[in-house]
């Protein structure tokens, strides 16, 4: 039996995660409007053309929609929560689809029927000690607003996100504490569409608008915090980033400044919602690319005085990068573009696989805030083989996992405050990236292929009984 050196605290928050536009399916039910995500079609059908095309996506008609459908977790969450209860699960991430609660974005009233869904997943949760931990904003902004504003490029945007914020911290306050503001918040940087629901495509200076609309998210994102404490001043509001350390391809210092400002990239929007403000390379940064944002005269203060309670994040694999045009060759286009590191092995999409990356990501980010951080999504996406026999056999995502804990449990001995760990898509649902079914993330199985095909029905993969065992030994047993 192989233990990590270190015991994890008795009110750590085991659990998984999934986000509503993969995994909800009833994409017209019950009033709810149009997300981007349900414009997407898979990766055959040319998602990643789609997702940089916005203008053309919206006048195209696709064969098929993966959101559409999805898993249908909106009819079978009693089921699925019930299985996640039979892990153990000490919380469960999920998001509040928005386009279901107001579905065109810019309406003054919620839909009644779209909040009735959460106040009874959020029951059904609670019925096994679940503690929901919700994202807010999780890819999904409302088409509505993205024909109408173009999404986070206009400062409109940020009422209707606060009203949104509003009802949702109201209907629930008693049900929910933990939330977070926007999904990998930087990933608006690398598709503009996903991160704000925006259409750069036209723009004089892209960079620019990104950065605009950057700055009414993290406005957006301190008003919610400055509300969601009003409300209930339980509440614990986190950031949450797509991390990932960068490493330098060589000693070269060109390499290493390379990966410092890699990095930067990321931290930037972190320093801005746990610290309070700009950081001091944005000035240059602003210059370089010609970029003057338009603020508000309360902008300033509003950042500075409601700052995250948590550092939240995602970590798949750490990330290589060079000064060398030549060395970088071949890894543009990728969302977030990194060499072959000679170290390490790969997922069978590529993603490469980094334990110690998340010891060495934890203590960065953790040393640069001070703030509790909360790992909310890690795992490994792979093709599942169903045996004869119904059994699936998923050592590799257990080998992934057991590494991944073990590093989590060096870094917390290392200092590192660690709220819990939310491995994604805990059972099995669409990729966000390429839209398909069979790169799968779970536990749970769920018995539906890449055209839409399937039962839906699901099942407990070997991965389900492990981290039965590692939840409730606490992370004592992880073999
Ligand atoms: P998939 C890359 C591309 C798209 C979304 O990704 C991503 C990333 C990785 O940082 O972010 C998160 O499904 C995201 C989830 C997503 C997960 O990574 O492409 O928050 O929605 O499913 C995994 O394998």
């Amino acid at each position: 039996m192989s233990k990590v050196n270190f015991k994890f605290p008795e009110n750590f928050l085991w659990g998984g995660a999934v986000a509503a536009n993969q995994c909800e399916g009833a994409y017209l039910e019950d009033g709810k409007g149009l997300s981007l995500v349900d414009l997407l079609p898979a990766a055959s059908g040319g998602r990643w053309e789609a997702l940089f095309n916005p203008e053309k996506t919206l006048a195209t008609t696709y064969d098929y929609y993966p959101s559409h459908e999805s898993i249908d977790f909106y009819h079978r969450y009693k089921e699925d929560i019930k299985l996640l209860a039979e892990m153990g699960f000490k919380c469960f991430r999920l998001s509040i689809s928005w386009p279901r609660i107001f579905p065109e974005g810019d309406e003054t009233s919620p839909n009644e029927k779209g909040l009735e869904f959460y106040d009874a997943v959020f029951a059904e949760c609670h019925k096994y000690g679940i503690e929901p931990v919700v994202t807010i904003n999780h890819f999904d902004t409302p088409v509505g607003l993205m024909k109408k504003y173009n999404g986070w490029l206009s400062r409109k945007t940020i009422d209707f996100y606060l009203n949104f914020c509003d009802v949702i911290f109201k209907r629930y306050k008693d049900q929910v504490k933990y939330w977070m503001t926007f999904n990998e918040i930087n990933m608006i940087l690398h598709i503009p569409m996903f991160g704000g629901g925006m259409d750069v495509t036209k723009s004089k200076n892209p960079e620019r608008d990104k950065y605009q609309a950057i700055h009414h998210q993290l406005v957006a994102s301190a008003y919610a915090t400055k509300l969601a404490h009003e409300i209930n001043p339980d509440n614990m509001v986190g950031c949450m980033l797509a991390a990932g350390s960068t490493y330098a391809y060589s000693c070269n210092p060109n390499d290493v400044w390379k990966a410092m400002e890699a990095d930067r990239e990321g931290y930037f929007f972190v320093d801005v919602q746990a610290r309070g403000y700009y950081p001091s390379y944005s000035a240059r940064l602003f210059k370089e690319k010609n970029i003057q944002l338009e603020m508000e005269a309360e902008d300033k203060a509003i950042l500075q005085k409601h700052t995250v309670d948590y550092v939240a994040f995602s970590y798949y694999s750490s990330r290589l990068i060079s000064a060398d045009p030549d060395v970088n060759r071949g890894t543009e286009g990728n969302v977030f573009s990194t060499l072959k590191n000679p170290y390490l092995k790969a997922s069978e999409w590529g993603w490469q696989i980094d334990p110690l990356g998340l010891r060495i990501t934890m203590n960065a980010i953790y040393d640069r805030y001070q703030k509790p951080l909360f790992i909310v999504e890690n795992g490994l996406g792979a093709v599942d083989q169903v045996e004869a026999d119904g059994s699936i056999n998923d050592d590799y995502r257990i080998d992934y996992l057991r590494d991944h804990i073990r590093e989590m449990g060096e870094a917390m001995e290392d200092g590192v405050e660690l709220l819990g760990y939310t491995p994604w898509g805990c059972i099995d649902l669409v990729s966000a990236g390429t839209g398909e079914m069979k790169k799968r993330y779970g536990f749970i199985y769920v018995d539906r292929d890449n055209e839409g095909h399937g039962t839906l029905k699901r099942s407990r993969k070997k991965s389900f009984y492990w981290y039965k065992k590692v939840i409730e030994t606490n992370g004592i047993e992880l073999d």
